[in-house]
């Protein structure tokens, strides 16, 4: 026998269901099933944690950068990254979780952040192929979840999409100029193509067989394609851009399956990929570091937001009494 109150949530849920399956977006104060709302509050803020740390990598060349455009284009491109890392925390607090919440999972190393950004950039050309490999493979998977069921979300990745589309150009203009250059300038874009290529195919997360997360997400549609599709769509596009530019993929078993257009590749680390995302990888202590010392410093001017508006609130209850 089902109780009244288990009929009244399956009641529920299929009500849910159906508002998802005709292509509803879920709005914040909707009715949603609780697991909806914890998978959205872990992939956003997952998504959110990942736009912030990305900065850092980037950073690291601000003050190297080889001319005053290039420095220009990558502060201004850094700063976008801060302001994606904002909207997204700003989605994320629609589902009920506070930002300080968000950021001590991020330090309690309960919330992931994208596995890419535990991988050093070491040279100028690291530069060009965060911003046309990273930035590439980002844009393909987050012009997807412009069409996420929850509105919020969606919303969020129509103003990233727009920005991300001129940091994909960037790098790629950096990695062309320099495949235009001197051997030595070659030789260092092709170096930082082959140590950045199989880290970016990472970013799209597990083989559909091995992800525990995409059923789910599916269903609700909050994935519209699957780690699977969107990594194949990035590798298509990707290895056509690389020969334009003559950058050779770093992959003996890369070909073109004439019959479904479709380019086949080896096999992916996977021992690598779950190093670095259980916190093993090459920078993830630098990385976790650098963020709790930016944000214990940064504490004096949460307060002094703190002050203003409670002072502002006190102000306007004054006038309105
Ligand atoms: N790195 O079942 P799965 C940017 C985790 S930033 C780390 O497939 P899901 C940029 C996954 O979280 C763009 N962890 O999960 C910024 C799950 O663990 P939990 C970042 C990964 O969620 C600055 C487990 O593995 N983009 O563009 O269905 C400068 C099983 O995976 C990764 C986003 O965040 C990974 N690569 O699919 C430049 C996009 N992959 O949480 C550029 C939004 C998997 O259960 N996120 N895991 O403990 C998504 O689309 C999905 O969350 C993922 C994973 C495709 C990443």
């Amino acid at each position: 026998m089902i109780s009244e109150k288990n009929a009244g949530i399956m009641d529920l849920v299929e009500k849910f269901q159906s508002r998802i399956d005709s292509g509803e977006f879920i709005e914040p104060k909707d009715e949603m099933p609780d697991a909806y709302r914890q998978h959205l509050i872990r992939q956003i803020s997952q998504h959110a944690h990942s736009e912030v740390i990305g900065m850092q990598p980037e950073s690291n060349w601000i003050t190297r950068a080889p001319s005053l455009r290039a420095k220009q284009i990558l502060l201004a491109k850094i700063q976008d990254e801060g302001g994606h890392g904002l909207y997204l925390y700003s989605a994320a607090e629609t589902l009920g979780i506070s930002r300080e919440e968000m950021i001590s999972q991020l330090h309690s190393g309960k919330a992931k952040y994208s596995s890419i950004f535990n991988y050093p950039a070491l040279t100028w050309a690291d530069i060009g192929a965060i911003g046309w490999l990273v930035d590439g493979a980002a844009i393909v998977n987050q012009v997807s979840l412009q069409r996420t069921s929850y509105g919020p979300y969606s919303r969020a990745m129509v103003r990233i999409c727009k920005e991300e589309s001129f940091h994909q150009r960037q790098g790629y203009e950096i990695m062309a100029h320099m495949m235009a250059g001197t051997k030595d300038q070659q030789e260092m874009a092709q170096d930082a193509m082959n140590r950045w290529w199989w880290p970016s195919l990472m970013m799209f997360g597990p083989h559909d067989s091995d992800s525990p997360r995409t059923h789910n997400a599916m269903k609700w549609r909050i994935k519209r394609e699957s780690n699977d599709e969107l990594r194949q769509r990035f590798i298509d596009k990707t290895v056509q851009q690389a020969e334009v530019i003559g950058l050779k993929i770093p992959d003996n078993n890369l070909k073109l399956n004439e019959s479904t257009g479709h380019y086949s590749i080896g096999e992916i680390n996977w021992a690598e990929f779950q190093n670095v995302i259980n916190g093993n990888g090459p920078c993830n202590v630098q990385r976790m570091q650098h963020h709790v010392k930016i944000h214990e410093d940064g504490a004096w001017v949460r307060e002094a937001a703190e002050a203003y508006k409670r002072k502002r609130m006190k102000e306007q209850n004054t006038y309105s009494a």
